[in-house]
């Protein structure tokens, strides 16, 4: 079968954000549209013409349809297999773990992540490299060129692949493998976590936990891991069923958009342990009765515990942190006289450090964690060590959280974000605070001296590559900081984030409702950078 070539011309803006190409779903079905980002990655990855890529998506709105088109160019371009998941389901981090488990070079997910999912919502398309982690920036940029210079792409005049069938069927000289998603990244799971400890935790009786997968597509994952794997009683996922449309919900895995499980763990009767997942099944929330950890605390009491799970029982090597996650897992690093980095925000910042072995642990004050297994952030990857961590150390979340308060000391940490404001005014904002920067430091802010004011600049320690404006950073003495960023995965004007972090060593001070512990910051925050002046807003749109 003869490829066909079909002229095409550039659509302005295919730039990929902090996690891919993310659009709404009329722009990215309207002709063409789709086709040229994806020819835009076979023209410039060549390694893929006789190669493997694996494919697959959360489920939402348009991920069958972006996968035929996709199977169809990638047989015209000369891929020589592609293994897809079944149904067109993979999570993210099952997309990096089948990358690396059997070496293809590369993968493309279709997923727009935490944003929801519908015929008038969002869709998305990113592309991971042999590694398994995401593309580098200096990769998306070359894409990026590509599509703005793009005048063919190729495909296959064939019916549709039954997506549905496990098996493997041809598109003319490729080879489709459609299999099951959920195996390979079980084994994993399964190798890094002591499955019996949690399973004896599960039928210790009086233990009881929920997960919900948000109508995302950790559901089949988490129903196999933990309820056939692990034994947890029938209903214990929530929203299992991958949908289209998430239900019509945000799948995002915080306090504003989980709250169906925040409440089951709330009061006497509530649950010990509950966790969540978003669309693409990278993040994770963990919550204990009546109890919230914070991300970034998350990360620092994993960091400081990984040597009770079993794949992780030599000890950690370093940790990462994106630039505006809470500083708590630097001082477990210190602690333990192990390097901690700070990186810019998205993930693909990580794999570098990964790859030379200078990190094992990683994470984002936006609800992801990882480590070296694969090379993305790990949503069920992180519930299960919280479980393997509850098995082993017998307390509850809110005891494990409090007593490594007590050892490191607490970083109250909030972000507010401003969704959906005008762009202008957004950038008016950032360049007015840009302005203000060389005056600040020194000066007095309420009850704080300024220690330093800079636009975060990142170089890679690897590569040397050198990523500029990674956010606005007001470092304040004492260890507290306000971080200002635009968004880079909203799909609709401009999205503000303020990342507010406050460092209490004494311990009688550790029960503060956070909002109220950070509130004099808050303050200093929205009048510093004129929030209200410059986007309208009194209050934001969501806090986590
Ligand atoms: C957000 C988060 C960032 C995360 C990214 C992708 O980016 O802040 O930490 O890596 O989403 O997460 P931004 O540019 O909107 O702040 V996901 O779960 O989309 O893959
Ligand atoms: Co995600």
């Amino acid at each position: 079968m003869d490829p066909t070539v079909i002229k095409t011309t550039p659509f302005a803006g295919q730039r990929p954000g902090t996690s891919g190409l993310r659009k709404k779903v009329r722009v990215f079905a309207q002709p063409h549209y789709l086709e040229n980002f994806v020819q835009s990655i076979f023209d410039t990855q060549p390694e893929l013409a006789g190669g493997t890529l694996v494919v697959g998506g959360d489920g939402r709105y348009y991920n069958r349809e972006a996968i035929q088109i996709i199977l169809r160019m990638a047989a015209a371009n000369g891929v020589a297999r592609v293994l897809v998941g079944q149904g067109g389901i993979l999570s993210t981090p099952a997309v990096s773990c089948l990358i690396r488990k059997y070496h293809t070079q590369g993968g493309i997910v279709l997923s727009a992540s935490h944003n929801p999912g519908g015929p008038d919502e969002d869709f998305g398309i990113k592309f991971n490299g042999a590694t398994g982690g995401p593309a580098s920036e200096s990769v998306t940029e070359a894409m990026y060129e590509r599509t703005q210079t793009i005048d063919r792409y190729l495909t296959l005049d064939c019916p549709d692949t039954d997506l549905d069938q496990l098996g493997t069927v041809q598109i003319g000289a490729m080879e489709v493998q459609v299999i099951d998603p959920v195996a390979d990244y079980a084994a994993l799971m399964e190798s890094l976590f002591d499955f019996a400890a949690i399973k004896a935790l599960f039928n210790s009786g009086g233990f009881r936990l929920g997960f919900d997968a948000m109508h995302a597509v950790t559901g089949p994952y988490a129903m196999e891991i933990l309820e056939n794997r692990l034994g947890a009683p029938p209903g214990t996922v929530m929203n299992g069923v991958p949908l289209p449309d998430f239900g019509g919900h945000h799948p995002d895995p915080n306090l504003a958009h989980a709250q169906e499980l925040v409440a089951l763990c709330q009061g006497a009767a509530g649950l010990d342990f509950g966790a969540a997942s978003d669309g693409d099944g990278d993040r994770n929330m963990i919550l204990g009765k009546d109890f919230f950890v914070t991300p970034s605390d998350s990360l620092a009491v994993l960091a400081a515990n990984a040597h009770l799970m079993p794949g992780y029982k030599d000890g950690i090597r370093g940790i990462a942190r994106s630039m505006p996650t809470s500083q708590a897992a630097d001082r477990v690093a210190e602690a333990m006289g192990i390097e901690c980095f700070e990186t810019p925000t998205g993930w693909k910042f990580f794999g570098n450090l990964l790859d030379a072995g200078r990190i094992t642990l990683c994470g984002e004050e936006s609800f992801g964690t990882g480590s070296d297994h694969v090379r993305e952030k790990d949503g069920l990857w992180a519930v299960l060590f919280w479980l393997n961590l509850l098995a082993v150390r017998k307390q509850s979340v809110a005891e494990i959280v409090g007593d490594h308060w007590r050892q490191f000391g607490r970083n109250y940490y909030t972000r507010h974000d401003y969704e959906a404001v005008d762009a202008q005014g957004a950038a008016s904002l950032v360049h007015h605070l840009r302005m203000l920067f060389p005056e600040l430091p020194g000066k007095r802010l309420g009850d704080y001296t300024v220690a330093y004011a800079d636009d975060f600049e990142y170089t890679d320690p690897i590569d040397a590559s050198v990523s500029s404006h990674q956010g606005l950073r007001i470092g304040l003495e004492g260890g507290a900081r306000i971080v200002l960023r635009l968004s880079g995965t909203g799909t609709e004007g401009a999205t503000l984030r303020v990342y507010i972090e406050s460092y209490e060593p004494d311990p009688s001070k550790h029960q503060q409702d956070t909002q109220e512990a950070l509130a004099p910051l808050i303050v200093i925050a929205r009048e510093l950078a004129q929030i209200e002046a410059r986007t309208g807003r009194t209050e934001p749109t969501v806090i986590t």
